[in-house]
């Protein structure tokens, strides 16, 4: 079976970003230490919404040290549209998305680029929801809630133990081969791929989900809103059928019940 040596591997790491300059410098280092130790080349393509903050001065100190990169993009925002934009740059032939607040650990970086190394693994994510895996007990309870509560609807798209993790790993072929159909809305993008690109070999990588090390949470309700549009738009794509037989069954329901509420009308 073919699987890339490790000689071969090189790794593109997006970071989609707003408002993340103060964790820009220690996440690099332990990127930077994580793929040192494994002997992997690798860049690190930060796409910033044009944060009003220390980015813009951090960024430029990091270049002169790491393989870093800064985009700042002023017409679009976005998680989801920002990681596409890194794609769109990367160098490398194997893509990994992760968070920029150091609540996935980077250590876990060469696992799940090996994961995703070779022919039998098309999509690795590092997951919360394995044995082993584990959340940060500072994490709030009604956070835990609504994680599981999305997990479960997105159930019937994949059987990813965390389909809502923003820690992946693809292959630069897999985003070729899917990049013409990716439309993603919020910030599910790890979902969206998964789903259009039809994956099925993946592999899951334990994780223990940490806290946000500095800086502020950019999720708002709107997040959630998204979610659900975003979920109705892949149920549309991968599942018309159920879509259909839904949509069928609740008009005949509501057929039936009208005509018997208004039987002696
Ligand atoms: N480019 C870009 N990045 C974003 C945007 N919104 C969030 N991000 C980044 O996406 C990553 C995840 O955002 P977080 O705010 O940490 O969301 P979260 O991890 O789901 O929520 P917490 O658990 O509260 O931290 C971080 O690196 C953010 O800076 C956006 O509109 N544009
Ligand atoms: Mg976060």
């Amino acid at each position: 079976m073919f699987r890339m040596s490790d000689a071969e591997i090189a790794v593109s790491v997006v970071v989609p970003t707003y408002q993340e300059g103060v964790n820009l410098t220690p996440l690099v280092e332990r990127i930077d230490r994580a793929m040192r130790d494994a002997g992997f080349p690798y860049e690190v393509i930060v796409v910033d919404d044009n944060s009003q903050d220390e980015t813009e001065s951090v960024a430029a100190q990091l270049a002169t040290e790491y393989p870093f990169r800064l985009i700042v993009r002023t017409e679009e925002r976005g998680l989801s549209s920002a990681v596409l934009c890194g794609y769109a740059e990367a160098k490398h032939d194997i893509f990994v998305v992760m968070d920029a607040d150091l609540q996935h650990p980077p250590e876990v970086l060469p696992d799940l680029v090996r994961a995703v190394s070779g022919y039998d693994c098309d999509f690795a994510i590092g997951t919360r929801y394995v044995k082993g895996g584990k959340i940060v007990k500072d994490w709030p309870f009604s956070r835990r809630i609504i994680s599981l509560g999305s997990k479960w609807l997105a159930r019937p798209l994949t059987p990813l133990s965390d389909p809502l993790s923003g820690f992946f790993a693809i292959q630069r072929s897999t985003w070729e081969r899917v990049k013409a159909k990716l439309d993603p809305i919020g910030y599910k993008i790890a979902l969206e791929v998964y789903v259009k690109a039809g994956c099925r070999r993946s592999r899951e990588v334990t994780i223990t989900f940490g806290t946000r090390q500095a800086g502020e949470s950019k999720l708002t309700s709107a997040v959630a809103w998204h979610y659900l549009g975003h979920l109705w738009k892949l149920y549309w794509y991968k599942l018309p059928w159920l879509m259909w037989l839904f949509g069928g069954t609740a008009l005949a329901i509501i057929t039936l019940t009208a005509l018997y509420a208004f039987r002696d009308a």
